[in-house]
C-alpha cells in the first residue's frame, strides 16, 4: 500500500452542514433581494442539489421549472448577478457564524497537521465561502493549513467531473495513491472515484439515501470520543471514530 501524504475535503456537506440552512437560505434571501417569487423549499433544494455550482443550479431550477422566464438582459449576466448577491448572503451567515463545522472536523485536521500529512480541499463552491467557513470556525491563520484550496470555476467542469480533483492532485503533485478524499455527496463520490482517489463518506440529511458503491467507507459522521459514528458501509476495526490512527490502519 503506498504512503498515504495528503487529505482532501470537500466542503459543503463534509466539512460543515452548509446546503439547507446556509446556501438554501442565502439563495431565498437573493431572490427576495432580486423581487423573484422564487422560493427553495428544503425540498426543492434537495431535488436541485443533483446539479452542483450555484450558478448551474439556477439555470438548472429555470430550465425545469419556469421554462418560459424572460431574463433582463443576457440569461448569463442574469444568473452571475443573482449569484453573486446570493454568495454575499451567504458569507454574510458566515460571518454571524451561523455555520459550524461537523463533528470530528476541526480534531482531525489538527491530528492530520500534528501528524506531518498535507491537506487540501477540492470543492464545487465558491472561494471565498471557502475562506469564509474556515476563518469563522478555525481562525484566519487556517487557510494556510491547506497547501491547495481548489474551489468553484478554476476547472470547466464541475462534480461529478473529476476535474476539481485531478486540479488539486496536480497542485499537490501527488498521485492520487498517496492521498485520501471525504465526501458527503454521490455527486462528490462519483468525482473522486473516477480520479482514482479512495473515498470516506460522511452522510448528511440530504445525501443519506444515495449511493454510494465504491466508497471505502461510509459514516454518519467522524465521530468524537464519547460520540460514536454509525457505520453505514465498510470496516472500522472496532474504532468508534475516525482519528488519523484508524485513517493509518485503514489507508497506509
Ligand atoms: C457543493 C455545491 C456548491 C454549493 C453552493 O459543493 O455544489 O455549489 O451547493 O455553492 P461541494 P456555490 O460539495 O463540492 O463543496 O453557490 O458557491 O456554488
Ligand atoms: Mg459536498
Amino acid at each position: 500500500m503506498a504512503e498515504l501524504k495528503a487529505l482532501i475535503f470537500d466542503v459543503d456537506g463534509t466539512l460543515a452542514d452548509t446546503e439547507r440552512d446556509g446556501h438554501r437560505v442565502a439563495f431565498n434571501r437573493a431572490f427576495e433581494e432580486a423581487g423573484l417569487d422564487w422560493r427553495w423549499s428544503v425540498e426543492l433544494y434537495g431535488e436541485l442539489l443533483d446539479v452542483t455550482g450555484g450558478k448551474e443550479r439556477i439555470r438548472h431550477y429555470l430550465e425545469r421549472e419556469l421554462p418560459q422566464f424572460e431574463p433582463p438582459g443576457s440569461l448569463e449576466e442574469f444568473i452571475a448577478g443573482l449569484h453573486g448577491s446570493k454568495t454575499e448572503h451567504y458569507l454574510r451567515l458566515l460571518r454571524e457564524g451561523q455555520i459550524g463545522l461537523r463533528p470530528g472536523v476541526e480534531r482531525l485536521l489538527r491530528e492530520a497537521r500534528e501528524a506531518g500529512l498535507t491537506l487540501a480541499i477540492a470543492t464545487t463552491t465558491t472561494p471565498a465561502n471557502v475562506v469564509y467557513l474556515l476563518e469563522a470556525n478555525l481562525g484566519r491563520e487556517s487557510i494556510e493549513w491547506f497547501s491547495v484550496i481548489a474551489a468553484g470555476d478554476v476547472v470547466p467542469a464541475k462534480k461529478p467531473a473529476p476535474d476539481i480533483f485531478h486540479y488539486a492532485l496536480t497542485h499537490l503533485a501527488l498521485g492520487p495513491e498517496h492521498c485520501l478524499a471525504f465526501e458527503d455527496s454521490e455527486n462528490g463520490l462519483r468525482a473522486t472515484t473516477a480520479a482514482e482517489l479512495r473515498t470516506v463518506v460522511t452522510v448528511n440529511t440530504y445525501t443519506r439515501g444515495q449511493d454510494f458503491s465504491g466508497a471505502d467507507l461510509v459514516l454518519d459522521q467522524l465521530g468524537e470520543p464519547g460520540r460514536p459514528f454509525e457505520v453505514l458501509q465498510g470496516e472500522v476495526d472496532g474504532a468508534t471514530y475516525l482519528d488519523i490512527d484508524l485513517i493509518r490502519r485503514l489507508f497506509g
